[in-house]
This record gives C-alpha cells, sequence and structure tokens, in this order.
C-alpha cells in the first residue's frame, strides 16, 4: 500500500492517531501536495459521503472521518504557505448560518492564506448579520460563503441581501462555493464569482483583486 493510499485508508477509518504521521511521512517523501490532498483526502471524503448516502455510514463515522481529515490538513498548512509576501488583500470567510461543514471552508481558507490573503475565519453557522458586522469591522475585499447542505444554500442569498440593506453590497465582492454550489446559482443569487475547489477559489480572488 502507497503511503497516499495509507492517508486514504486513514480518513476512511477516521484515524486521526495515525494520520499525521502518514501525511508527514508522504511530505518527506516527496509526495506532491495536490497527491496527498487530492487522491488521499479528498477522494476518502468522497468515499466517506458515499457510504453515508448508502446508510453504511452514519453521523458519527462521518465526524470522525472529519476529524482525521482536520488532523492531516493541519501537518499540511505551514506547507501551503508562501512565506514573506505582502497581502493580496483581506478575505472574511464563513459557512452559512446552519450549516456546519467546515473542512472545504478551511481548505480555502489555507490555500487562500497561502497565496498571500490575509483570512478573517468566521467558522460555521454564520449568520447575515454577522457577515455585515465584519465587513463593516475588517473592511475587507472579498466576503467568501461557503455551504454543504441544499438546505443552507438558500442563505448565501439572505447575506448578499444583508449587505445590500446594510449599504456594503459595493464595496465588498461576494464569491460562493461548497459541494450543491454551482455557477448558475451563484450568478441567479448575484454573487461576484463561483469557485468549484480550493485552488480555483485562488484564481478567482486574484482575478477579483485585479
Ligand atoms: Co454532512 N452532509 N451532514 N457532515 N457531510 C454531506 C454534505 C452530504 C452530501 C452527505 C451525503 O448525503 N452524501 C449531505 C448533504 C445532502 C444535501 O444537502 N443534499 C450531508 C448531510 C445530510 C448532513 C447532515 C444533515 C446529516 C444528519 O445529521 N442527518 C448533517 C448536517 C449538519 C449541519 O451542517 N447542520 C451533517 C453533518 C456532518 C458532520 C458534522 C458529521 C461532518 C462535517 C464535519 C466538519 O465539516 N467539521 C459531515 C461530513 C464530513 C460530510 C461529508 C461526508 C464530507 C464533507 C467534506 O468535508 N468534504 C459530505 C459528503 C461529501 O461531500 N461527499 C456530507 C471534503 C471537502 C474538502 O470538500 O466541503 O466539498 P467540500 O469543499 C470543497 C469544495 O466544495 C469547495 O472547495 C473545497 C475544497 O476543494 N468549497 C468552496 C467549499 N466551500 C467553499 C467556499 C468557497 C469556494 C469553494 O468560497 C468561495
Amino acid at each position: 500500500m502507497t503511503v497516499i493510499n495509507e492517508i486514504y485508508q486513514c480518513v476512511l477509518d477516521g484515524d486521526a492517531g495515525t494520520i499525521g504521521d502518514k501525511v508527514q511521512a508522504a511530505l518527506d517523501g516527496e509526495h506532491d501536495l495536490s497527491d496527498i490532498l487530492n487522491q488521499g483526502m479528498i477522494a476518502a471524503m468522497g468515499e466517506v459521503g458515499r457510504l453515508f448516502e448508502e446508510g453504511e455510514y452514519f453521523v458519527p463515522e462521518m465526524l470522525i472521518a472529519a476529524r482525521a481529515m482536520q488532523t492531516g490538513l493541519a501537518v499540511l498548512k505551514p506547507h501551503l504557505a508562501e512565506a514573506n509576501v505582502q497581502s493580496a488583500g483581506k478575505i472574511i470567510i464563513g459557512t452559512v448560518k446552519g450549516d456546519l461543514h467546515d473542512i472545504g471552508k478551511n481548505l480555502v481558507a489555507m490555500m487562500l492564506e497561502g497565496a498571500a490573503f490575509e483570512m478573517i475565519d468566521l467558522g460555521v453557522d454564520v449568520s447575515p448579520d454577522e457577515f455585515v458586522a465584519a465587513v463593516q469591522e475588517h473592511e475587507g475585499d472579498i466576503v467568501a460563503l461557503s455551504a454543504l447542505l441544499t438546505t443552507t444554500m438558500p442563505q448565501m442569498a439572505t447575506t448578499i441581501d444583508a449587505l445590500k440593506t446594510a449599504g456594503l453590497r459595493d464595496k465588498v465582492k461576494v464569491i460562493v462555493g461548497g459541494a450543491p454550489i454551482t455557477e448558475e446559482y451563484a450568478k441567479e443569487i448575484g454573487a461576484d464569482g463561483y469557485a468549484p475547489d480550493a485552488s480555483r477559489t485562488v484564481r478567482l480572488a486574484k482575478s477579483l483583486m485585479g
């Protein structure tokens, strides 16, 4: 079994005790960062989702898989960051109200941070008012919204409306992402951009900053 397969298995088994060492071993073995992420961790999370849909995994299994993934990501984090670069802009990020999924959002935040953006991470279950308050307090350039549930997607539109009501919509760009989100949906709710994954979020954010 390759170390990438072992990382995949650690996420699937929720093995938070071992995954850190495996990710470190993969880094020491000069495996590509994107292979560790995509073939090791993200692919395993996809399988966890499939097993959940099929009724083989339940919420506790999803939770421990998520914990293992977060542990693995923590080892990768320093390698995603570039040192000594000027701020590319300030981004306020959060998972929308009612939604507790944060692995994808954390990964997006890490990659943006690695691309020299200053990140204000509001966490999960963030209400439209909290986004508005954060834009007022931090004067961010971009607000990045994450949603993983079809039931919480509408909170993105509600957040954009709240920014309009507060007179802030012209001052910030709003970008959206998360498994159920599409380019079409982003257009429909009047977002400034959509990205399907973390690396394309970096590209999108850079292009919006001109
Ligand atoms: Co949840 N869950 N979950 N879950 N969970 C999904 C999303 C689901 C698809 C599983 C399934 O049925 N196959 C399903 C949603 C179905 C739907 O809405 N149509 C689901 C469900 C139903 C639920 C509960 C309702 C289950 C229940 O309680 N009965 C419940 C809801 C709780 C809540 O939020 N209120 C729930 C709970 C949980 C856990 C807490 C157990 C756990 C989350 C732990 C955590 O995040 N800390 C969990 C998990 C782990 C998952 C799956 C298995 C994995 C999600 C993940 O981390 N993926 C997921 C199934 C799946 O996605 N295959 C599932 C890996 C991550 C790297 O990818 O998050 O897509 P992702 O992020 C990507 C892109 O989407 C994008 O970039 C990221 C990196 O490439 N992206 C952005 C994300 N945010 C972005 C923001 C941007 C740009 C790009 O800003 C511009």
